[in-house]
């Protein structure tokens, strides 16, 4: 029997209380994710239990009970706050999924300060503004990464300390730098967990839109409350599991469900810090007899493409339950993954801004290959109609996806930008961006963005960003930059360049144009393709546009572009 039992008696008279009750909350009480998630653990008798599995190159192997994990987040939380970290202070983690960056994760909650996880393959630039949006006091990173926070540091006085995980000795510490290693260090027993309420700030994630710089989407502690009953309930995760989460916790689904959710529940997860193969992955699940698997559909696609013969070469029987976020799902990789694991990947969706699982499949209910789901108990989600922001009334509309306020996990504000905040809400409804339609059975099936972001193998990628990286190569005068179509990773970042006078266009260019944006912002921003233009698609006011020039590249009828015109 699933942990969600019925979904049908779950959603009648759903209150969050449930979850507060299990967690042994009630409201105005203390209430600190870092806490939650190793300290009460180990009251509850779990102590010796293992909470994290690592695996990285080469090979090595690391484990930590939850005891380990209380420890060790004591540990550094008692390093940062020694530093002068103070609660309500930005600490960065800038790392590879190293089990500092779990376990850090969890210390800096501990002392109250507020986690900003970033992707470690971000370049200088995409980095800077995030850091700069949040004037963050600390970085916890690795000599890996370390040259990329030197290379800014001149322009971030707010920058206090440096924290290098897994510093050798090699070269020299420079400014502002200072060495931890936390297996080496004398543990912490007795940390003074910093009294947060519900409404204190714990997690800063940066995400992308359309035009201006990343949004800092900014959680509280209560929004374990969501992640807590939605970990429970979607991914079904009970005492003898062991679960893996594929992604990584500098985006939202790793802290959200690589951290937070099985942990809260004690439950014991793995982490792989290697590359991507399909014989390693399937040599990772059988090793460690992984029973929960959480991924993301360009990674089951990648797989597919493998093919079903490498899946024979491994006992993969111990896989119990598989979910999937971040970008569609396509029927075929639903049906295929029934075919060859037992069991369908069960799509669910949600943002970096709702914080938790909104709309998913769930553990018993009937999975209509291709559809996301109904709305988590607790959720009203609806599509609305975009030019009167009311529910459509009739079944299998487009619309935008939307949810009334007040789920525990959604997003308080974006970090020094709340007019953007007010913007996401219309007639009482959160609007998310994305369009969908719903059918007869209250199935919501994804349709498309309402914007311009490309959701790259799962990752948002804003056009803007791209294009304001291009415009700083000295060859470009000005650039468009859109999704084109791609087998595995549905969009890939495509741009459109008009060269400057004096610049040939030639495919020398084109390589030396597209390093220059991963270096500044990483791979995922990185155009697969550069088509060198005359010029561009414009309104009258000015403005590019790109929907044009999507169309084009989706093989889409482009419409009337005189409403264009005034519509950007
Ligand atoms: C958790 C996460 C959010 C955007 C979202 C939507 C897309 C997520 C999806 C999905 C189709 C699904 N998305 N889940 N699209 N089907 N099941 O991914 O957060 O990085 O903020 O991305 O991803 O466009 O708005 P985030």
């Amino acid at each position: 029997m699933s942990n969600i039992k019925s979904y049908a008696e779950r959603i009648k008279n759903f209150d969050w209380s449930i979850s507060e009750k299990e967690l042994g909350y009630k409201e105005g009480d203390v209430i600190n994710i870092g806490w939650y998630c190793s300290d009460r653990i180990c009251k509850m008798g779990k102590a010796d239990k293992l909470a994290l599995i690592w695996e990285g190159l080469g090979g090595i192997e690391k484990k930590y009970t939850f005891n380990d994990v209380r420890l060790k987040s004591n540990t550094i939380g008692s390093f940062l706050r020694d530093l002068g970290i103070k609660n309500g202070d930005r600490v960065c983690l800038f790392l590879d999924k190293f089990p500092e960056l779990y376990i850090g994760f969890l210390g800096i909650l501990k002392i109250g300060a507020i986690a900003q996880p970033l992707f470690s393959a971000f370049g200088d630039e995409s980095l800077h503004v995030r850091l700069d949006n949040a004037e963050t006091k600390a970085i916890i990173t690795q000599k890996r990464h370390v040259s990329k926070v030197r290379k800014i540091l001149d322009q971030m006085p707010y920058v206090k300390q440096i924290i290098i995980v897994d510093y050798d000795g090699r070269k020299p510490l420079r400014e502002r730098e200072i060495a931890f290693s936390m297996d080496e260090v004398e543990p912490v027993e007795n940390l003074e967990i910093f009294p947060s309420k519900a409404e204190t700030t714990s997690v800063l994630h940066y995400t992308s839109g359309t035009t201006g710089q990343p949004k800092g989407v900014k959680h509280v502690h209560y929004s374990i409350i969501s992640q807590y009953l939605t970990t429970k309930w979607v991914l079904d995760l009970r005492e003898d599991d062991i679960y893996w989460c594929t992604a990584d916790p500098g985006w939202v689904t790793g802290t959200s469900y690589g951290i937070i959710g099985p942990w809260s529940l004690g439950i014991t997860q793995c982490a792989l810090d290697t590359g991507f193969s399909a014989g390693s992955w399937y040599k990772f699940i059988e090793k460690h007899r992984v029973t929960v698997w959480y991924s993301a559909p360009t990674a089951i696609r990648s797989l597919m493409r493998a093919g079903d013969e490498v899946v024979k070469q491994h006992n993969l029987s111990s896989l119990r339950h598989l979910a999937s976020v971040g970008e569609p799902l396509n029927a075929e990789a639903v049906i295929w993954s029934e075919k060859v694991f037992g069991k369908p990947f069960q799509d669910n969706y949600w943002q970096t801004e709702t914080g938790s699982i909104m709309i998913s499949n769930y553990p018993g209910m009937k999975v209509k290959p291709g559809s996301m789901g109904k709305p988590f108990p607790g959720i009203t989600a609806t599509v609305l109609n975009p030019k009167t922001y009311e529910p459509w009334e009739e079944s299998g509309k487009i619309g935008l996806i939307s949810f009334k306020p007040g789920w525990p996990a959604m997003l308080r504000t974006y970090w020094g930008n709340e007019e953007t905040f007010k913007t996401k809400f219309k007639n009482g409804w959160y609007i998310s961006g994305d369009r969908a339609r719903i059918d007869k059975d209250g199935y919501f099936w994804f349709v498309g963005r309402d914007d311009d972001v490309i959701n790259t193998g799962g990752h948002l990628v804003s056009p803007f960003e791209v294009e304001s990286a291009l415009l700083e190569h000295e060859a470009v005068a000005e650039s468009a930059v859109v999704a084109k179509p791609d087998e595995i990773n549905m969009e890939v970042v495509k741009a459109f360049v008009h060269l400057n006078p004096g610049y040939e266009a030639s495919p020398e260019l084109e390589l030396k144009i597209m390093n220059f944006i991963r270096k500044k912002l990483s791979p995922l921003a990185m155009p697969q393709e550069i088509e060198y233009v005359d010029s561009l698609p414009k309104t009258r006011s000015g403005k590019i546009m790109r929907r044009i020039l999507h169309a084009k590249e989706w093989g889409e009828e482009i419409g009337d572009t005189s409403t264009l015109e005034d519509d950007e």
